[in-house]
């Protein structure tokens, strides 16, 4: 333990005098980590306790996916200790920057949601709120990401190996977990399924203590591992082929579903993480079983997680033998549901065969849960087509989403414009039926990890105005509104994010090697790759911009560093095609004698949490331009928005939502609403080729690009051809294209008055406290949770 800076470096010096001399930074990081974890030991043990001893109702966030970050840094901050911690180990001679890049980082999520859950972790524990994640520890985290000429490399990671611990094994705490096998029934007697010949999995927990901020309350993130279960579990065979089966459900985030086997053990993964994590509350518990829904709270994000409900129904009925109603009663009284996508290839759906074979148990409840649920609805009338739409299980395949929202008490979208697309259209049918389950939570994110952790430049510079009160309160940061006038506050805004944009390019060219002009206007482009997001449309505006400085001596633009980062999925050749066209403009433009002075393009590599930790305070401006209708919610435009980058986007998320608090003039707004887009889907009156025949700037620019001299070849862009032309360009890039030529422009116009710029920036910043994710948690515990808060001292 360590309560001032002098006692904090004799223990930091005694434990590093008992290692092999001089320490490198990987031990000296490995010390500091095990001081933190050691300090917040006994905090996690009192919360624990408190819970308990309260019985007050606990959350339990199920998520296939928390994508956490390095925990070092944002611990340190969340005790208030990280700038004693800084000045003690700079006194000894080490940097603490340097100590936290030292930490392999957990990838164990691809983007959005699993970031979101994380933030949820963070403001859960920081409200002093009992709620805890119930996760996979996956052994390789998502793929790493390199260029290798331009196209996307993936290498394996493992952060598990290479990491100080932060989660301890509970192996008084394991499971077991069933999966293949028959039922068998007796003739006689009640209705009592038996599994026979399963193969068993070993569960084991490893627990992460979520440090919360300015309280003692430390929750716990449980990450199961699956392992060989003992002796008398094993099946007859070849032992060790069965042990390599059983490790690859926790061996790797979202294997490759593009195959049957992908599709299996994904399921098993689903499966794994909800019957380990729901056996272990109902096991755990001090309660009867049956005021369950009283003292637990399940949220399950997105439809990853909903074999909890069938799952829970199991336990019930078969374990705890509850008649069916009661059990139902119980479960749909438990468990709520998060929907993040309507894109229809991302609702999932499972083939009964498949679940039928590994799950029989759960696979015979689901379908009951359909059989009911279908005399419910041919009792009210309805169309054949909307009972279709109703079933859970149609054709051979069971539709998550459904089963989601049948067996959850709230379903929640994910911004305004979100949930009203889910009610009005992609559940429509189930809105109508559930008349009062939908609700909205709009995402928020966490402003200690985003603007506290990330930019501790910004943040002292806004308590210096307003005072600390925002970081408890970020509604709080609406008092900067008064410092929109004030030229000495929006000079030293603007000299903090110069001094954040030094720092980026200084990373950059550590890590990349690549030089950029820390005056130039910074432009970031950053997540997933996707055809929704438009990343092709970003990059084919570059090129038209770089044609135009080709073509016209007088078009000298003010200089823009334009970043991409992000990763494609492993088996979506669309989106690496789009990776290789921006490297290979970017080669072409970054090389030119002239262009090179007005368009520098670059692709930052291996985009991860701590990354985007440094990019998202550099940047200047802010692209949210996916097709409106497409994106859920987006979170990035928030970390954006927090730290005073200025939106250029559609309408479409939560952008609708931050637009909604800066003013249309303190954002730079194109494209088709999402109305329109979904009225041309509908009417199919949209005509990708009209706008190549009649426009000849794109004209030139389609031409070249399916000539193939943009992507060094025809054969690197053919998915994207195939998008574009054959498709007749789905997201309507070709279509929106040159209203976001025409924002780009306004937006450059509008930096030249550097004022007027700053000024916006600071609006941005001052409106963007609604925007915590303290106030989403809030929301969902009054709304949909009913938790309490636990003074945990
Ligand atoms: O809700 C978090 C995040 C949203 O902000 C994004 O708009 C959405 O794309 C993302 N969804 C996913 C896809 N997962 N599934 N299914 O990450 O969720």
């Amino acid at each position: 333990m360590f309560y001032s800076k002098e006692e904090f470096k004799e223990n930091f010096v005694k434990l590093l005098e008992q290692q092999e001399q001089p320490a490198s930074p990987k031990t000296a990081y490995s010390i500091l980590a095990g001081m933190v974890r050691e300090f917040v030991q006994r905090d996690w043990d009192e919360t624990t306790y408190l819970y308990q001893e309260e019985q007050r109702k606990q959350l339990y966030y199920f998520s296939i996916e928390f994508l956490i970050g390095r925990m070092l840094g944002q611990n340190l901050v969340n005790l208030s200790l990280y700038e004693m911690v800084s000045e003690g180990l700079d006194e000894l001679g080490y940097s603490l920057a340097e100590l936290e890049e030292q930490e392999p980082e957990p990838g164990l999520g691809n983007g959005g949601l699993g970031r979101l859950a994380a933030c949820f972790m963070d403001s859960i524990a920081s409200l002093q709120m009992p709620g805890h994640g119930c996760g996979i520890r996956y052994k390789g985290g998502l793929f790493s990401q390199g260029l290798s000429d331009g196209f996307q490399t993936e290498q394996p990671t493992d952060w598990i190996n290479d990491s100080v611990g932060w989660d301890t094994r509970r192996e008084d705490l394991a499971l077991y977990i069933p999966f293949f096998g028959k039922l068998q029934v007796s003739e006689e007697g009640p209705f009592k399924p038996e599994h026979k010949d399963a193969k068993w999995v070993k569960a084991v927990p490893y627990d992460m203590p979520i440090v919360g901020a300015y309280g003692n309350t430390v929750n716990t993130l449980r990450l199961w591992q699956a392992e060989l279960p003992e002796q008398q579990l094993l099946p007859d065979g070849d032992i060790d082929a069965y042990q390599q089966q059983v490790e690859t459900i926790s061996d790797r985030l979202y294997p490759d579903d593009s195959t049957d086997e992908g599709k299996l053990l994904r399921l098993k993964q689903q499966y794994f993480l909800c019957s380990a994590s729901l056996q272990t509350i109902v096991k755990n518990r001090d309660f009867p079983i049956t005021v369950l829904a009283k003292h637990v709270a399940i949220q399950i994000n997105d439809t990853h997680p909903a074999l909890a409900i069938p799952e829970l129904m199991r336990i019930l009925l078969d374990e705890e033998g509850m008649p069916w109603e009661e059990a139902w009663g119980i479960t749909t009284h438990t468990i709520s549901y998060t929907n993040h996508t309507i894109l229809e290839e991302a609702m999932e759906k499972w083939s009964s065969r498949m679940l039928e074979q590994l799950l029989p148990r759960v696979y015979m409840i689901i379908q009951e849960i359909d059989r009911r649920f279908k005399e419910k609805c041919h009792q009210e009338n309805l169309e054949p087509e909307a009972l279709k739409k109703l079933a859970i299980i149609d054709d051979g395949m069971v539709k998550m989403a459904t089963l989601a929202v049948v067996g959850s008490y709230k379903v929640n979208g994910v911004a305004k414009l979100h949930t009203d697309i889910l009610k009005m259209r992609e559940m429509k049918e189930l809105n109508e039926h559930f008349p009062h389950k939908f609700h909205n939570k709009t995402n928020g994110i966490t402003h200690r990890r985003w603007l506290m952790k990330a930019n501790p430049e910004l943040s002292d510079l806004i308590s210096s105005a307003i005072g600390d009160e925002w970081k408890q309160d970020t509604m709080k940061l609406h008092k900067l509104n008064e410092f929109t006038q004030d030229s000495v506050f929006l000079g030293d805004f603007k000299a903090v994010k110069q001094q954040k944009k030094n720092q980026l390019a200084d990373y950059l060219l550590d890590q990349q090697t690549v030089t950029i002009d820390p005056e130039s206007i910074y432009d970031m482009h950053i997540k997933r790759f996707h055809g929704y997001k438009r990343q092709l449309m970003n990059i084919l505006h570059i090129q038209m911009l770089y044609n135009r400085i080709k073509e016209d001596a007088s078009y000298r633009p003010h200089p823009r560093t334009f970043f991409f980062a992000g990763k494609a999925a492993k088996s979506y050749q669309f989106a690496k095609q789009v990776i290789k066209l921006i490297n290979t403009i970017a080669e072409q433009i970054n090389t030119d004698p002239v262009a090179r002075h007005h368009l520098h393009v670059v692709f930052v590599e291996d985009y991860s949490v701590s990354r985007a930790e440094k990019m998202f305070p550099a940047a200047d401006i802010s692209e949210q331009i996916s097709t409106a209708s497409k994106e859920a919610s987006g979170t990035g435009n928030m970390k954006f928005m927090m730290n005073g980058a200025i939106t250029l986007g559609t309408f479409d998320g939560a952008t609708v939502e931050i637009i909604e608090q800066t003013g249309e003039d303190n954002a730079f707004i194109f494209g088709l609403s999402a109305q329109q887009v979904m009225q041309f889907e509908k009417e199919k009156t949209y005509h990708a080729r009209e706008f190549i025949e009649k426009d000849h700037e794109i004209s030139r620019m389609v031409s070249e690009l399916l000539s193939g001299s943009l992507s060094k070849g025809p054969e690197n862009i053919d998915f994207i051809r195939r998008q574009l032309i054959d498709e007749n360009d789905p997201f309507f890039v070709l279509k929106d294209i040159q209203h976001y030529a025409r924002t780009h422009n306004r937006a450059l116009a509008e930096y030249e008055d550097n004022l007027a710029w700053q000024e916006m920036s600071v609006v941005n910043i001052a409106q963007s406290g609604i925007f915590s994710s303290d106030r989403t948690i809030r929301q969902y515990s009054d709304e949909v949770w009913g938790l309490e808060k636990v003074h945990s001292k």
